[in-house]
């Protein structure tokens, strides 16, 4: 199930209590004060993953709470610090105040952890309440409170190249030809109802990643809002693929349905019509398929790429062309 918007609610361990103690052992009757430190309560820490590109794992769990730090031991022994409740959620999520609606933090690294709630210190044994007038006091401080926070988590998701194009044009066939992702493929359009994330190779060592996202006409046609919906999940693309059924028996004319999402994507927004664009014709299995690619590059006076997902045809050449883009693009996008 794809979640992108989700409300928490989260909990850091207490603190543990110092404790009261005194020395006492065959030779000494009165000792000093010895009462040990509590340990720190647990911190909630989010870490973003490339691991999973949804929010639902998180869903229906109530509090997410950290466990509390130890209580304080004898001889001065602090209690133990609380492990951390580490929480993994999609690159790209982002965390908002529940109630003000602020950004607190974009996760757009992978793998690089933030505290969301700090766990509360460990209070002081009774060591440290020792004076030369007060030999054997008896005092020691509870453990603080661990921080409480309500937040919201909104995902946007972050990807190299975004895959755009009519219901059909081929989009999920050439994610799942190009990476190990495997969204639902059919002869028919609305198939892909979720973002899917895929990560591809590039010439050499490298990679990027590749989103499909239902698109805009997809919802927009099926009348349940989808298009506004997943659009976000395309802001923060560095290149878009604009696919284009040149094949044998297209839903639309190729010029027309190149037109269609242009006109879309300017209407929802700006900067996505503002984006670097390839334009890739599909399903070219043939002559005539060519000569179609060929034709509709004249028609919008745009470049080409011609690929086949079916036969592999161009799909060096598109990794290639992708991966030459990339280098000369700036860094993913952030924001
Ligand atoms: N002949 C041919 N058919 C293709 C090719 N790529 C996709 N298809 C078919 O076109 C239909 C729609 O593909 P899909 O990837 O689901 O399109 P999407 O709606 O853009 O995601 C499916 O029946 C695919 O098998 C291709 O390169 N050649
Ligand atoms: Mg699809």
């Amino acid at each position: 199930m794809f979640v992108d918007e989700l409300e928490i609610h989260v909990a850091a361990g207490k603190g543990g209590s110092g404790i009261i103690c005194f020395l006492r052992d065959a030779k000494t009757l009165r000792g000093g004060p010895n009462g040990g430190d509590g340990g720190d309560g647990g911190d909630i820490v989010l870490l973003p993953t490339t691991h999973c590109n949804t929010l639902f794992n998180l869903t229906g769990r109530g509090t997410f709470a950290a466990p509390n730090g130890g209580q304080g031991l004898p001889q001065n022994c602090g209690g133990k610090d609380a492990e951390d409740m580490v929480i993994e959620v999609p690159v790209g999520t982002q965390v908002l105040d529940a109630s003000r609606g602020n950004l607190l933090q974009d996760l757009d690294t992978a793998d690089r952890p933030w505290v969301l709630a700090r766990g509360g210190h460990g209070g002081r044994g009774n060591t440290h309440f020792a004076t030369s007038t007060r030999r054997t006091p008896r005092i020691a401080e509870p453990g603080k409170l661990g921080e409480e926070r309500r937040v919201l988590l909104s995902l946007k998701l972050i990807a190299d190249v975004g895959l755009l194009g009519l219901p059909n044009a081929g989009k999920s066939t050439l994610l799942a030809t190009l990476t190990k992702a495997r969204p639902k493929i059919a002869g028919y359009p609305f198939t892909t109802l979720e973002p899917i994330l895929g990560i591809a190779q590039g010439p050499g060592e490298g990679t990027f990643v590749i989103a499909d996202i239902p698109g805009l006409i997809e919802g927009a046609s099926q009348g349940k809002g989808l298009g506004d919906k997943f659009l976000k999940h395309v802001e923060r693309t560095r290149l878009l693929l604009h696919l284009v059924d040149c094949g044998d028996l297209p839903l639309a004319e190729p010029a027309e349905a190149w037109q269609v999402v242009r006109r879309e994507l300017a209407e929802h927004s700006q900067a996505l019509a503002e984006r670097p664009t390839m334009v890739v014709a599909t399903k070219i299995e043939d002559q005539a398929g060519k000569a179609r690619a060929q034709a509709l590059a004249t028609a919008i006076g745009h470049p080409v790429l011609a690929i086949s997902s079916a036969t592999g045809a161009g799909l060096r050449d598109l990794t290639l062309a992708v991966w030459s883009m990339l280098s000369q693009l700036p860094p993913p996008f952030r924001g």
